[in-house]
């Protein structure tokens, strides 16, 4: 072997040593009296008179690299063998845990509502959050003046859009662009010039559903959605239904659930009812269905659309689901509350 080869594989096995028994081995074989480089310089003596001066300085530059690489890698098994022996170093303490990131709490509620929706065959559907006014309001039945705007405090914008106040134009978009039967969910981001409060923000999620078909009744709904907060909670949730006014829905009704933060005792988030208004919900309006481009269903049997829609609060769900007493939590980025998911 030449010397190259022979350098490469000492450094190789100075790097491979995991103690000092293994390192002395590696010394003893390449620097000890009778081991590699001994041998070839005793070989010198065979070479032209004219190579031995070169060979020999190669020789003892890699003599030199070997016994440097050596001390380095000695110094360190020393030093951690003193640390073990003063007790410093405990092998038997469990390692640092390393930290990783996780989901948002309101993500985990969203992506669990998505999937038992998902079950029960509806599916995604998305639309803007910068919405135009006749999509926000006209077409769900809310023209310019009438009063039911004041339901919803509009952020709007310079150019005469608007942050979106509810996930429902979605509905009119998707009603747009796709035939009936139609069974789909909307999660998203509205917005709301509000007061905030314990169970008030101005920046929200919603979850917003819609059923199409020929033969859709409240029923349905009522199934559908004890069904959701049945698996969605894994327990039965009391439900109630309370008779209320959306200008895109006739009949329309405020869903209420017991407070499963005060299991309905009464607390700050259901302001000592021990209920907590979760969703909005009804009978799509004939001119919600007219403005969606659909012909609406105005006698039993004839070939008109008719169906369900509602809007849930996906804050309050998650407030519901980790009995969070504040929703301002859930945007504080207070890395003590998140922590806890
Ligand atoms: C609506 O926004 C309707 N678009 C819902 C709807 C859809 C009705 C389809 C009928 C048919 P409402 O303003 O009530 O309705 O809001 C719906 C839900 O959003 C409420 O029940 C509540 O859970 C949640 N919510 C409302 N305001 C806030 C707020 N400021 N902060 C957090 N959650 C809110």
């Amino acid at each position: 072997m030449d010397i190259g080869g022979l350098k490469k594989m000492a450094l190789e096995e100075i790097d491979k040593a995991i103690d000092l028994v293994g390192l002395d081995n590696v010394y003893k074989k390449y620097l000890g009296k009778k081991g590699e480089i001994a041998s070839f310089f005793g070989s010198l003596k065979n070479l032209p008179e004219k190579d031995r001066k070169e060979v020999g300085r190669c020789l003892n530059s890699f003599k030199k690299l070997l016994e440097e690489k050596i001390k380095i890698k000695e110094q360190e098994f020393k030093k951690s063998l003193k640390l073990f022996k003063n007790n410093k170093l405990d092998v038997s303490i469990p390692g640092k845990k390393i930290k990783t990131g996780h989901l948002h709490p309101l993500t985990l509620v969203k992506r669990r509502a998505e999937n038992i929706f998902g079950e029960m065959g509806f599916s995604i559907a998305q639309g803007p959050e910068i919405e135009d006014e006749w999509h926000n309001f006209d077409a769900l039945n809310i023209p310019k003046n009438h009063p039911a705007r004041d339901m919803w405090d509009t952020f709007w914008l310079k150019n005469g859009k608007l942050l979106r106040t509810h996930t429902s134009p979605v509905q009119i978009r998707y009603m747009k662009k796709n035939n009936p039967p139609i069974r789909i969910i909307v999660p998203g981001r509205i917005f709301r010039h509000e007061a905030t409060d314990a169970s008030h923000e101005i920046n929200f999620y919603q979850l917003e559903g819609l059923m199409i078909d020929k033969d859709i009744s409240i029923s349905n709904f009522k199934a559908i959605i004890q069904e959701f907060f049945s698996r969605f909670f894994n327990k039965v949730i009391e439900a109630r239904l309370r008779p209320s006014f959306f200008p895109f829905t006739e009949p329309s009704f405020e869903v209420d659930m017991s407070c499963v933060v005060c299991e309905g005792t009464g607390c700050s988030v259901c302001s000592s009812t021990g209920w907590i208004e979760i969703m909005g919900a009804g009978m799509v309006h004939p001119n919600v269905l007219k403005a969606g481009g659909l012909i609406p269903r105005q006698k039993a049997k004839d070939t008109g659309w008719q169906g369900f829609a509602f809007g849930i609060g996906l804050d309050r769900l998650t407030m519901m689901k980790y009995k969070i007493d504040d929703i301002r939590l859930l945007y504080s980025g207070d890395i003590r509350f998140l922590k806890q998911f």
